[in-house]
């Protein structure tokens, strides 16, 4: 489950960075905004019939390999312009990914695939302080996913971020289950991937200082889990929770620290608040509200808790998401609205489609 330890805080200063974040709530300075251009849908395999809501697997059975619907990566751009808009008007530096071709087929001599998108930074890149690093990504079709984001990471390399890669994964059959059947109603968690080598997604760690909250899923296993343990070092703390969550693919829409103290929930998954957040105000998320004929290829609806934090007030949500709006302002928060239903289509939400490189701050305990 998790770990405690009781060591004092202390505090790192690298004030001159360009990467530099801790937590998910310090005043952000520069952000990442993922593009979905090209945005194509994968190549069948077990380990995304593992995650897809069942409604979607005959569409990708149907389309895999070609490009998702024009109309729906028009619509869910134009979302993303406005995203950037917001931002940039709240004083926030973005920065975009290169667009690659997602058609164009790779491969190690063991498999072959296409890609998927350069939508989702958080899956692909985590940053921890100075570091940024490249999450060795369970998927085969997003083996080459960070190279949209290559000349970004070379930009903040030079200017002083340190810069690192999980060990490449080599995604042979081995690393994946191909029996994997749904577990029933109080079964231990099943995951689709084995131990066979160390697979994470950035998505799966939500960072709160020295403090690292991760979980198990369908994409980060034990042996991931463990290589960034021992990467980060004896600094950071990771905490692995389990949630009531039979098909876990990232961890930011299930619990949610948005500042000192203050936690977000999903009164789903989260049955048990760990121990760790005694004297924390703990908010349940609002059940979700997007209705049932709103396409969501990849996501479950809980992403209406996948919000942004602009500092330990300001709070990115989607602007027709009136339960969440008015759970933030009673809370205590300010949020701030922006049209985001169309690029929801694609698996995430506003904290998925964005990477915060730098926010003012310095590493703190917060537990
Ligand atoms: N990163 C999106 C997670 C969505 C979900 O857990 O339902």
């Amino acid at each position: 489950m998790f770990q405690r330890s009781n060591s004092a805080v202390s505090v790192t200063e690298h004030p001159s960075c360009p990467v530099n974040s801790f937590n998910e709530w310090d005043p952000l300075e520069e952000v990442i905004v993922g593009v979905v251009d090209g945005a194509t849908v994968p190549p069948s395999h077990i380990a995304l019939k593992a995650t897809l809501p069942t409604d979607q697997l005959e569409f990708f059975r149907k389309n895999a390999g070609k490009p998702f619907p024009a109309e729906r990566v028009t619509a869910a751009k134009k979302d993303l312009e406005e995203f950037v808009h917001v931002l940039e008007a709240e004083g926030v530096k973005v920065r975009r990914p290169q667009p690659v071709d997602q058609l164009k087929a790779f491969g190690t001599p063991g498999w072959t695939s296409t890609g998927l998108y350069a939508a989702m930074p958080r899956d692909v890149l985590l940053v921890v302080g100075n570091d940024v690093i490249e999450c060795p990504m369970a998927w085969r079709s997003r083996y080459f996913e960070t190279s949209s984001y290559r000349p970004l990471l070379k930009e903040y390399f030079r200017g002083g971020a340190r810069w690192s890669a999980g060990p490449k994964p080599e995604l042979r059959d081995e690393l994946y289950d191909y029996d994997w059947a749904e577990t029933s109603e109080g079964e231990p968690f099943r995951s689709v991937i084995t131990e066979y080598e160390p697979t994470f997604d950035a998505a799966d760690f939500i960072r709160c200082g020295r403090d690292i909250f991760a979980q198990r899923s369908m994409v980060t296993n034990d042996f991931g889990i463990e290589w960034l343990r021992r990467h980060l070092g004896p600094e950071y703390r990771i905490h692995v929770f389990e949630f009531a969550d039979s098909h876990p693919m990232h961890i930011d829409a299930t619990l949610v620290p948005l500042a000192p103290g203050k936690l977000l929930i999903n009164p789903e998954r989260v049955r048990k608040v760990p121990e760790l957040f005694k004297g924390w105000d703990v908010f349940h998320a609002p059940r979700p509200i997007m209705p049932d004929e709103h396409t969501l290829y990849m996501t479950s609806k809980w992403i209406n808790m996948n919000i942004l934090m602009l500092d330990e007030q300001r709070v990115v949500v989607e602007r027709s998401d009136e339960p969440m709006i008015a759970c933030f302002k009673e809370w205590g928060f300010k949020p701030i609205l922006c049209n985001f239903r169309n690029f929801n289509s694609f698996g995430g939400s506003f904290h998925c489609a964005t990477l915060d490189v730098r926010r003012q701050g310095t590493l703190q305990s917060y537990l």
